[in-house]
């Protein structure tokens, strides 16, 4: 599914994300910036050890990225020239400000995105794995964040894209960029 916002293309495809071409991928990192499965496992294996060396740097310098903030590597040897790297919530159940969290997440990734003048990003769905986000809310709030994001900053970006990895979150996420675009 491709939509035009603002003067940006949204697309929404299954895939993998290491394999993006595009300027920048955005990674579900932790807060020590150390590595880990799924995306985070996934870019580090395919990108190499220069990620994983700036964020250490990060990690001395600043400790780390805390929860809905983004931090910004190399791409290293992945297509994607740098790594956005943002944290999203652990899901204790809704009560715990999960949905702020999630849409700082994506808020911050595309703020810093901007401010390095980075034309195409691909981002996964933040925090709906091993952090167990519940995938429509989660896709709600995304959707409605990039739509918040992009018109307030018009031509902000060429693409935008968000690389599912199962068709029934590519599902989620299509519904959720509906929903979002019906409203006003
Ligand atoms: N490409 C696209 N999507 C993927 C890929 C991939 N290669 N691999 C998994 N997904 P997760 P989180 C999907 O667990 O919930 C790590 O250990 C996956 O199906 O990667 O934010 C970090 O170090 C799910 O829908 O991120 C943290 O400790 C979504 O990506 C923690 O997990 C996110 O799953 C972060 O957990």
């Amino acid at each position: 599914m491709e939509v035009h916002l603002a003067g940006t293309l949204l697309k929404l495809l299954q895939g993998d994300i290491v394999e993006q071409e595009v300027e920048a991928v955005v990674n579900a990192a932790n807060t020590g910036l150390w590595g880990g499965g799924g995306v985070d496992g996934a870019i580090h294996r395919a990108g190499g050890t220069k990620i994983a060396e700036e964020c250490r740097r990060i990690r001395e310098e600043r400790g780390g990225c805390p929860v809905g903030e983004a931090v910004i590597t190399t791409g290293g040897k992945l297509k994607a020239r740098y790594v956005i790297h943002t944290v999203g919530p652990i899901w204790r159940g809704g009560q715990g400000g999960e949905d702020e969290l999630l849409a700082s997440a994506y808020y911050n990734s595309l703020k810093l995105a901007k401010e390095r003048e980075i034309k195409s990003l691909a981002f996964p769905s933040i925090s709906t794995g091993a952090y167990g986000f519940p995938v429509e809310r989660a896709a709600r709030i995304a959707m409605a964040t990039v739509k918040d994001f992009l018109t307030r900053n018009p031509a902000a970006f060429e693409e935008v894209r968000f690389v599912l990895f199962s068709p029934e979150a590519l599902k989620a996420y299509e519904g959720a960029l509906m929903e979002v675009l019906a409203t006003a």
